[in-house]
């Protein structure tokens, strides 16, 4: 059976540290489908069809990775589609606390979804979406962290 794994998260908007784990990923899976979240607990920059826009572009390459505007619990979503996998990327200790809260409660959820952990890519671990976004602001450079697409869009929203 060809194996399926969903990258859930909020993307808001995609980074190299994300596209990092999205490629890594798609090189053990069959095929993975990027989640995109409303995360309730993030006022988000860019509403879900910009965030998946922007990511359909930047992984347009990759063929066996596609896009999704998700709502929900991510375990309904994961069962709903037969996924056997949850893939996260792992930063720093501080994302560890939250990462160990939701596998357990996911697990709980359903217990025959595994969620794998991927070590951050040294060159990425403090990047984040939040950090790309406060720079984007002051218009300083952001090109060795975002691809172009989503650069040109974080100076559109910060004109
Ligand atoms: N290097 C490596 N990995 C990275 C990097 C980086 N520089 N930056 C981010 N990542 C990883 C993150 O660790 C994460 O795995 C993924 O990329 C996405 O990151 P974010 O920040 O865009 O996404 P989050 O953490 O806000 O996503 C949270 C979810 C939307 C997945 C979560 O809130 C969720 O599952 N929501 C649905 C409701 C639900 O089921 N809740 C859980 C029940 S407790």
């Amino acid at each position: 059976m060809p194996t399926l794994a969903i990258c859930p998260g909020s993307f808001d908007p995609v980074t190299y540290g994300h596209l990092d784990i999205i490629q890594r990923g798609a090189k053990v899976f069959d095929h993975v489908i990027v989640a995109v979240f409303n995360n309730q607990s993030k006022a988000p920059l860019f509403d879900v069809e910009e965030r998946c826009g922007l990511l359909r572009e930047v992984t347009k390459n990759l063929d066996n990775v596609s896009v999704d505007s998700c709502s929900g619990l991510l375990m309904d979503y994961a069962e709903e589609k037969n996924a056997q996998a949850i893939i996260r990327g792992l930063r720093a200790v501080s994302d560890f606390e939250y990462e160990m809260q939701i596998t357990s409660m996911n697990r709980k959820l359903n217990a025959d979804i595994e969620t794998f952990f991927m070590m951050t890519n040294n060159q990425y671990s403090f990047l984040s979406s939040s950090i790309v976004k406060e720079v984007a602001k002051y218009r300083a450079s952001i090109s060795d962290l975002v691809p172009p697409p989503v650069e040109k869009a974080l100076f559109t929203k910060f004109e």
